[in-house]
């Protein structure tokens, strides 16, 4: 059979979006997949491509359409793309899968959604089973990780991770052929995405992936790795794992398989400062192997700050400042990330300001701490009242940035962080401020439930 498989629209204008567009890795490993099992699989990136494109690639149906939906911002834009398809053949079924789709899976299923089914975690056997039985003319609530209206309530069965990465089937980046000169992560023109481990076994408190895979990391071997690397055709390469350089031993290898192979690209990634600081031979070995930049979670510039958000980070923020000169002395750029918290004052901003002004940190970006679905965050913010917020947020922000976001972050924070936060008191700096009494009203209204969309 065959899968149309598509990359939504980008969901918004806010973080990184305009200047870094990555290849859609999630769906070339679910049509590798299909194609592993003799199926056919076509890809759609919509954040590149045209609607035009998606309704020609409809012109012949395919068996089943497949959209991704890794970010919370994306929910809207899946949506949209779901109902096209609807309304063009009704009876076409729609999966999503993804990050985001995986823990709130209500976002799609519900009744008259446009989507049919929602592939809960890892995506690979979960898709080749949904459409074996597709093709058998069976019921896809069967198949484990498959998720519908009918046995939402009961008769789910959850799919078990596969810890041994080598035994998926590789992702298939011929999919995205006509797309592979659009993707790029900031000033790097032309950039591969690849995978060589999955998970976490840490447990930060605004962060989903260790609810994702319960705690754990699975990881490729080298061998098979460096046979991928081979392939890509791109000079640049980000590894996609949510913590790179977790295993010694195993980076140890693949930067010397690469080495041997003569292998010349560069390399960036994602890791954490105690890593950095404990392995530091290792990170001093590939900068040699081409690795180039580092994306570091600092989040925050104190002790207490860590302990708020449980980054575990050994050492504290001594280590984290000690990452960060290691890398520079190695050759290597730490891209450092920081979590600002809506119930800041103005010294705490000042703190973070100096913190950045005597580290020297121009590449230093900023996250507004977000109660993101799957996080204990977004457990300890109830509920209900979020999900409302966030459906009001995320259809506002291309109109009204400001006023939208001052009504999500207001309804958002528990009473008393609210009333701690000078800049939801004092309304947006800039744009049209509305009166306080009225933004109160919106935030009680909206706690009542009667607001969003
Ligand atoms: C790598 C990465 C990045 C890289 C992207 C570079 C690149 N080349 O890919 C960088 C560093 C740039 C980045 C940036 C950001 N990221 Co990011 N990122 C990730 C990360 C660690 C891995 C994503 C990935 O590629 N995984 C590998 C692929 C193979 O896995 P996958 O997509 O999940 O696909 C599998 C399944 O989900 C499923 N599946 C997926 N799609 C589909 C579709 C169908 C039909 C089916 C059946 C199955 C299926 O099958 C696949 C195979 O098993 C994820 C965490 C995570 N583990 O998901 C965060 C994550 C996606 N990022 C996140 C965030 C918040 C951001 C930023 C907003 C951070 C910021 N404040 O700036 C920015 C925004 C970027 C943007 N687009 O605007 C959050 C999103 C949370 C949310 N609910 O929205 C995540 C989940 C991390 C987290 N802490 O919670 N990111
Ligand atoms: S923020 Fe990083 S270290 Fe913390 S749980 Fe998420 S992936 Fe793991």
């Amino acid at each position: 059979m065959r899968m149309l498989l598509v990359q939504p629209p980008q969901g918004t204008s806010f973080g990184l979006t305009r200047i870094l567009t990555s290849e859609p890795l999630g769906l070339e490993c679910v049509g590798g997949a299909l194609r592993t099992r003799g199926h056919d699989a076509s890809l759609i990136d919509l954040r590149v491509d045209s609607w035009e494109s998606l309704e020609r690639a409809l012109d012949d149906p395919p068996r089943a359409v497949g959209i991704t939906c890794a970010f919370t911002t994306d929910v809207l834009p899946v949506r949209e793309v779901a109902s096209f398809v609807k309304e063009r053949w009704p009876e076409l079924p729609v999966l999503v899968g993804g990050h985001h789709a995986s823990l709130l899976p209500d976002d799609f299923i519900y009744p008259d959604s446009p989507v049919d089914a929602v592939a809960v975690g890892e995506g690979e056997f979960t898709t080749i089973e949904f459409a074996e039985a597709l093709e058998r003319g069976q019921a896809p609530e069967g198949v484990p990780g498959i998720l519908t209206l009918r046995n939402r309530g009961n008769g789910f069965r959850s799919r078990p991770f596969t810890r041994e990465l080598d035994e998926l089937p590789r992702a298939d980046r011929s999919l995205s052929a006509p797309y592979r000169r659009w993707y790029h992560h900031g000033l790097q023109p032309r950039s591969a995405s690849l995978e060589t481990s999955r998970g976490c076994p840490f447990d930060c408190n605004f962060c989903s992936v260790w609810v994702f895979y319960d705690r754990r990391a699975g990881r490729r071997s080298p061998s098979s790795l460096v046979r991928e690397i081979e392939t890509l055709e791109e000079q640049h390469v980000f590894f996609t794992d949510d913590i790179a350089f977790l295993n010694h031993d195993a980076y140890k290898e693949l930067g010397e398989r690469i080495a041997a192979s003569g292998i010349e690209k560069m390399y960036a990634c994602e890791t954490r400062s105690d890593l950095v600081v404990r392995y530091r031979d290792l990170f001093r070995a590939w900068r040699r192997v081409g690795l180039t930049t580092i994306f570091l979670g600092v989040e925050k510039v104190d002790d207490a700050g860590l302990a708020e958000v449980r980054k575990r980070t050994k050492g504290g923020v001594n280590t984290n400042v000690e990452a960060i000169h290691i890398l520079r002395e190695e050759g290597i750029t730490p891209m450092t990330t920081f979590i600002t918290d809506p119930a800041w004052d103005e010294a705490d901003f000042d703190r973070l300001e100096e913190f950045i002004t005597r580290l020297r940190l121009p590449n230093a970006s900023f996250t507004i701490l977000t109660p993101l679905p799957g996080t204990e965050l977004y457990a300890r913010a109830h509920h209900p009242r979020l999900r409302l917020l966030r459906r009001d947020a995320l259809r506002a922000p291309r109109e009204a940035p400001p006023r939208a976001l001052l009504r999500a972050l207001r309804g958002a924070l528990p009473p008393r962080a609210a009333r701690h936060a000078p800049q939801l008191r004092h309304g947006p700096a800039r744009g049209a401020a509305r009166p306080r009494r009225q933004l109160l009203g919106d935030a009680q209204g909206l706690r009542r439930g009667e607001g969003g969309a």
